[in-house]
C-alpha cells in the first residue's frame, strides 16, 4: 500500500513525476471548488503534504490523523499554524538557501525599477508620450554611492546588501533583531535603530521574516520618518507593512517611490496601488525562476522522502516539536 501525499500547490513537473512514482498522490485543485473542503477530505489519511502559498491550520487540517510532515516549497513559513503542528507532532519543513540569490536579484530589480521609474517610463514611451527630450517629470534617483537601509539582515537581506555594497558602492545601514557583527564587518555595514535607518536611508529594503515582532512593523509613523527622495522596497511579507499607510505616503509624495513584491492580501487583484505612477507592483515572484523553483521543489521532495522513510527532514522548522 503506497503512502499518501497531498500536493496543495503547483510544483515542478519533474518532482511531481517522482512523487507519483513513489506515492499515492492527490492534488488540491482550486478550479474544483472550495479548497479547504478539498484539504479536509484529502488529508484524512495523508502521510505528507507538499506545496506553498496556502494557509494550513487547525481548521482545514482537523481530519489529518496520519499526517507526518508539511513540506513547504518556500523559505517563509508564516502560512502554517506551527503551534497546532507541534501539538499534533507534524513536522514542518522549508526550502532555505537555494532561493537566496534569486530573491536578492529580484529585490534589487525592484529597487532599481522604482528608483529610475522604469515601469512608468516604459508605459509612457509605449503610449507615444516621448515627444521631446525628457524633463524633470521623467527623472529618477541615483543609486550609486547612496545609502541602503536593510530592515532584516538574514540570508536574503545580506545578499541584497552585498549587491548594494559591492555592486553600487552603497553605504549600508541595517536594523535587525540582533547585530550581525561578522557579516556587517564584511559590508562595512552600520547597525542602527529603525528610526535612524528610516531617517538616513535613500533606499529602505524590508527583508524580514513575518513574526510577532515584524507584523505591522512599518506604518504611517515610520514612513513619515523617510526622506522625500527615498525609495521603499518590500520583498518580505505584506503584513509587515501597513499598506494603506504606504498608499497614502505614495499619493502624498512623502517618499519618491516604492517597489513591492508582497501584499497584505494576495493575489493583489484590486488596489489603489494600481492607480499610482510611483510604485512598481510585482506578483510575489521573489524566488520565481524555473531553476530556483525546481531546486526548491527538490529540497521539499527530499524533506517528504526523509520523513516517510523515518529520518528527520533536513530543513525542519520544528525538529523536536518544541
Ligand atoms: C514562495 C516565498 O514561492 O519562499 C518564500 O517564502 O515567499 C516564495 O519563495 C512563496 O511563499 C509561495 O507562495
Amino acid at each position: 500500500m503506497k503512502q499518501k501525499v497531498v500536493v496543495f500547490s503547483q510544483i515542478h513537473p519533474e518532482i511531481q513525476a517522482k512523487l507519483e512514482q513513489q506515492y499515492d498522490v492527490m492534488y488540491i485543485q482550486p478550479k474544483l471548488g472550495d479548497v479547504n473542503q478539498q484539504i479536509l477530505q484529502y488529508v484524512k489519511d495523508a502521510d505528507a503534504m507538499i506545496g506553498a502559498g496556502r494557509l494550513l491550520n487547525r481548521n482545514n487540517l482537523a481530519t489529518a490523523t496520519k499526517l507526518k510532515i508539511i513540506s513547504s516549497v518556500s523559505v517563509g513559513h508564516d502560512n502554517y499554524d506551527l503551534e497546532y503542528l507541534n501539538e499534533q507532532k507534524i513536522y514542518l519543513s522549508n526550502t532555505p538557501h537555494v532561493l537566496t540569490e534569486t530573491t536578492a536579484d529580484l529585490a534589487f530589480t525592484l529597487l532599481m525599477s522604482a528608483a529610475r521609474k522604469v515601469t512608468y517610463l516604459d508605459q509612457w514611451t509605449k503610449q507615444g508620450q516621448w515627444q521631446r527630450t525628457v524633463g524633470e517629470a521623467q527623472f529618477g534617483m541615483d543609486i550609486y554611492g547612496k545609502t541602503l537601509g536593510m530592515i532584516g539582515l538574514g540570508h536574503i537581506g545580506a545578499a541584497i546588501a552585498r549587491r548594494g555594497f559591492y555592486g553600487f558602492n552603497m553605504n549600508v545601514l541595517y536594523h535587525n533583531r540582533r547585530e550581525k557583527l561578522e557579516l556587517a564587518q564584511g559590508l562595512n555595514a552600520e547597525y542602527c535603530d529603525l528610526k535612524s535607518l528610516l531617517q538616513r536611508s535613500d533606499f529602505v529594503v524590508v527583508a524580514v521574516d513575518l513574526n510577532a515582532d515584524s507584523k505591522a512593523l512599518i506604518g504611517a509613523e515610520e514612513l513619515a520618518l523617510m526622506q522625500s527622495h527615498a525609495v521603499f522596497v518590500n520583498i518580505s511579507r505584506g503584513s509587515v507593512v501597513d499598506e494603506q499607510a504606504l498608499i497614502q505616503a505614495l499619493k502624498n509624495r512623502q517618499i519618491f517611490a516604492a517597489g513591492l513584491d508582497v501584499y497584505q492580501k494576495e493575489p493583489l487583484q484590486e488596489s489603489e496601488l494600481f492607480k499610482l505612477d510611483n510604485v512598481v507592483t510585482l506578483p510575489h515572484v521573489g524566488s520565481a525562476t524555473a531553476q530556483t523553483r525546481k531546486r526548491m521543489a527538490e529540497l521539499a521532495y527530499q524533506n517528504v522522502v526523509d520523513t516517510l522513510e523515518g529520518r528527520m527532514p533536513r530543513y525542519v522548522i520544528n525538529p523536536q516539536f518544541q
